[in-house]
């Protein structure tokens, strides 16, 4: 068998997996967003200050995946959200198999929102189908303006970009008009947001709208 061949195999398993974890998804009415982007670009900050907001109104559960440690989840849960973490011992990337596993962790009937957060890099999480309503990209202004065009696999398929750490913008070179026009010539569906860290506040306000928007529709459907 084929290299080639093997790798087509895995992938239609796991499509195959993603199906029924989007059906069992549907059936308990939780919404669930796959948030993909580079090592430090600030997804798991951007949880840990949007969460205590979503969670006024919606019951949220995080899956995060990494290489190793088990940090990402100890942070989430100092927000009073239940997470879980995945170790990934040197995968690029989370798939189906990994999040089906973690679901009996789950009691589904009581969630509204599942946030997963996926290992820190910009090209293979974009190729595995988790189940999710939602692929979000998050890049920081520190990675440059061209981050996008350099890697547009992950904006092919994303729904949502967020723009993290625009508080940085006077110190550095980077024009975030110009990463917002790489992202748009990739796919100009892509719903782009933007946070800030200024003076101890972290502004995502607009971002956390869509989300709870996002999940209500999904509820009345
Ligand atoms: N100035 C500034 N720094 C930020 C912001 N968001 C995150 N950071 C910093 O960026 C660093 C990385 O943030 P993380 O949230 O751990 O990034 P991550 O994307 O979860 O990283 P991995 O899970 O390792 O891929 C930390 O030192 C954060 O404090 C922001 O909006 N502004
Ligand atoms: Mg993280």
């Amino acid at each position: 068998m084929t290299r080639l061949q093997i790798n087509q195999d895995l992938k239609a398993l796991n499509n195959q997996i993603a199906v029924e974890n989007r059906e069992k998804f549907a059936a308990h009415n939780v919404y669930v967003i796959n948030i993909m982007g580079s090592p430090g670009a600030g997804k798991t900050t951007f949880l840990e200050n949007i969460l205590p907001k979503l969670s006024l109104e919606l019951r949220v559960a995080v899956i995060e995946g990494d290489l190793a440690t088990q940090n990402d989840a100890l942070r989430i849960e100092k927000t009073g959200v239940q997470a879980l973490q995945i170790n990934t011992a040197g995968g690029c990337h989370l798939d189906a198999k990994m999040i089906k596993n973690q679901l009996s962790k789950l009691d589904l009937d009581v969630l509204d929102l599942l946030i997963i957060e996926n290992v820190g890099n910009l090209v293979c999480p974009a190729a595995w189908d988790l189940g999710e309503d939602q692929r979000m990209v998050i890049l920081s202004v520190a990675e440059g303006e061209d981050k996008p065009a350099k890697y547009p696999i992950a904006f092919l398929k994303a729904d949502t970009a967020v723009i993290t750490k625009t508080d940085l913008l006077p110190f550095i070179d980077t024009d975030v008009n110009v990463m917002k026009k790489y992202i748009a010539e990739i796919n100009p569906k892509v719903q782009v947001f933007t946070t800030a860290l200024k003076d101890g506040e972290y502004e995502a306000d607009q971002v956390v709208q869509y989300i709870r928007e996002a999940v209500r529709r999904k509820q009345c459907r």
